[in-house]
C-alpha cells in the first residue's frame, strides 16, 4: 500500500478566562490570593505607566530608542509569576514588565536605553539573561540553559520570550526540536503581537496558529488570549509544573497586540491601520483585569488611586536617580570590555582606532583619528 494515511490525533486547545468586559469563567478561574492579585495588578500598572514615561522621555531625547510593551502587560505578568527565583528568564527586547518583576532596577532600563554599559549589569546572583536583539537567538541559549539544569539535576526551570517573527527563525525551529528531543525544562512563551516591525502574522507563517507548531516537534502547545492575564496564567502554571515534573517542554502562544510602534524609530501608520489599532485597544489586558478586580471587591476606587500614586513615585524617583547617575557621559570604550576576556587582535585594531579618534576630538586633529579602512 503505497499511500496510507498517518492519522495524527492531537488538537491545539485556545484558552480565555476573562472576557473583554472583565466577566470570568467560573470554571476556568485559577484560585490566586487576593495579595497576589494586586501585585499582579500593580505589576502590570507599572509596566504600564513606566512605558508611557519612557516614552515621553525618548520624544523629549532624554532617553534612546526603546521598544513599548504597552497591550503586552498581560502576557509578560501571567506567565513570569510562575518563575522561582532559581529559575532562569531568557527574554527578547520587550520583557520590560516582566524583568522588572525579576528585580531589574527602572534605572538600569533607563541607563540602558541610554547606551550607558551599567544598564546589562544583572546582580550575580540573579538567573536572568541580557535582553536579546539578534531576533530568535536567546531561544538556543533558553533551550541550552535547560539542557544544563536538566543534565544537573537542580530542580530549575527556564522561561524564554519571543515575538511571532521569531517562529520564522532557524532558532526557533532548532531550540524547539532539540529542547522536545531531550525533553528539557523550557517553557516558551510566544507573544505573538500579530506585527514583526511591518510584517503581519499572515505573511510571517501560513499555519493558522503559532501553537500548532509545537505538534510537529512533539511537545505540547496551547494558544491563549494573550490579554486574559488569567488565561495566560493558567497555561503558564500547567507548562511550568510539567516542566518542573520532568514533563519537558511546552510552546504557549500569546495572542495579544503591539498597540503602540514597534520600536520609537518606527513609524506604524505607514503600514497598519487605525481601525485595526482601535479594536485592539478595546481588548487592553489592563483595564479587562481592573474590572475582574473591582467585581470582586479587590480594587476600589481608593486602593486604585494609591496604587497609582505609589507607581508614579517610583517611576520619577528611577528617573531622577538616572539621570544623575547619567550626568556624566558614558566612555564609547566600554563597547569593547565584557565581551571577550582577550580581545582578538581585529578588535583591539578597532579598540585604538576608537581611542585615536577619542584623542582626536580632544586635541581638534580630527585627520589623525579619521577612519582609515
Ligand atoms: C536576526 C535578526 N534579524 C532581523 C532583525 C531586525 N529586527 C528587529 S526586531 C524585528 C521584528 C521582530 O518581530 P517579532 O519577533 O514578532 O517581535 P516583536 O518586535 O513584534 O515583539 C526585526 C526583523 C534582528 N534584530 N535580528
Amino acid at each position: 500500500m503505497p499511500r496510507t494515511a498517518i492519522t495524527l490525533t492531537e488538537t491545539i486547545e485556545h484558552l480565555s478566562v476573562l472576557n473583554e468586559h472583565g466577566e470570568v469563567d467560573t470554571d476556568l478561574e485559577p484560585e490566586i490570593s487576593q495579595d497576589t492579585l494586586l501585585e499582579l495588578y500593580r505589576a502590570m500598572l507599572l509596566g504600564r505607566r513606566f512605558d508611557e514615561r519612557m516614552l515621553d522621555l525618548q520624544r523629549q531625547g532624554r532617553i534612546g530608542t526603546f521598544p513599548p510593551i504597552k497591550g503586552q502587560e498581560a502576557a509578560q505578568m501571567g506567565s513570569i509569576i510562575h518563575l522561582k527565583e532559581s529559575d532562569w528568564l531568557v527574554p527578547a527586547f520587550r520583557e520590560t514588565a516582566a524583568e522588572i518583576w525579576r528585580g531589574r532596577s527602572l534605572e538600569s532600563v533607563l541607563l540602558y536605553y541610554n547606551g550607558f554599559n551599567e544598564g546589562t549589569i544583572i546582580p550575580e546572583q540573579q538567573k536572568d539573561m541580557p535582553m536579546s536583539v539578534p531576533v530568535g537567538s536567546q531561544i538556543l541559549h533558553a533551550t541550552g540553559i535547560g539542557y544544563g539544569a536538566k543534565y544537573r539535576k537542580n530542580g530549575e526551570i527556564v522561561m524564554t520570550y519571543f515575538g511571532d517573527g521569531a517562529t520564522s527563525e532557524g532558532d526557533f525551529h532548532e531550540g524547539l526540536n532539540c529542547a522536545a528531543v531531550y525533553q528539557v525544562p523550557v517553557v516558551f512563551i510566544c507573544q505573538n503581537n500579530q506585527w514583526a516591525i511591518s510584517i503581519p502574522l499572515k505573511q510571517q507563517t501560513r499555519s493558522e496558529t503559532i501553537a500548532q507548531k509545537a505538534l510537529a516537534y512533539g511537545m505540547p502547545g496551547i494558544q491563549v488570549d494573550g490579554n486574559d492575564i488569567l488565561a495566560v496564567y493558567v497555561a503558564t502554571q500547567e507548562a511550568v509544573q510539567r516542566a518542573r515534573n520532568g514533563g519537558g517542554p511546552t510552546l504557549i502562544e500569546c495572542v495579544t497586540y503591539r498597540v503602540m510602534m514597534h520600536t520609537t524609530a518606527d513609524d506604524p501608520s505607514r503600514y497598519r491601520s487605525d481601525e485595526e489599532v482601535e479594536k485592539w485597544k478595546l481588548k487592553c489586558p489592563l483595564s479587562r483585569f481592573e474590572k475582574y478586580l473591582q467585581q470582586k471587591n479587590i480594587l476600589n476606587d481608593t486602593n486604585c488611586e494609591e496604587i497609582e500614586s505609589l507607581v508614579l513615585d517610583r517611576i520619577q524617583t528611577a528617573i531622577h536617580k538616572a539621570e544623575q547617575q547619567m550626568a556624566a557621559p558614558p566612555d564609547p570604550l566600554d563597547m569593547f570590555d565584557h565581551l571577550f576576556e582577550k580581545l582578538p587582535p581585529h578588535i583591539t585594531r578597532q579598540k585604538e582606532e576608537v581611542l585615536r579618534y577619542l584623542n582626536s576630538l580632544k586635541t581638534g586633529n580630527r585627520r589623525e583619528g579619521e577612519h582609515n579602512g
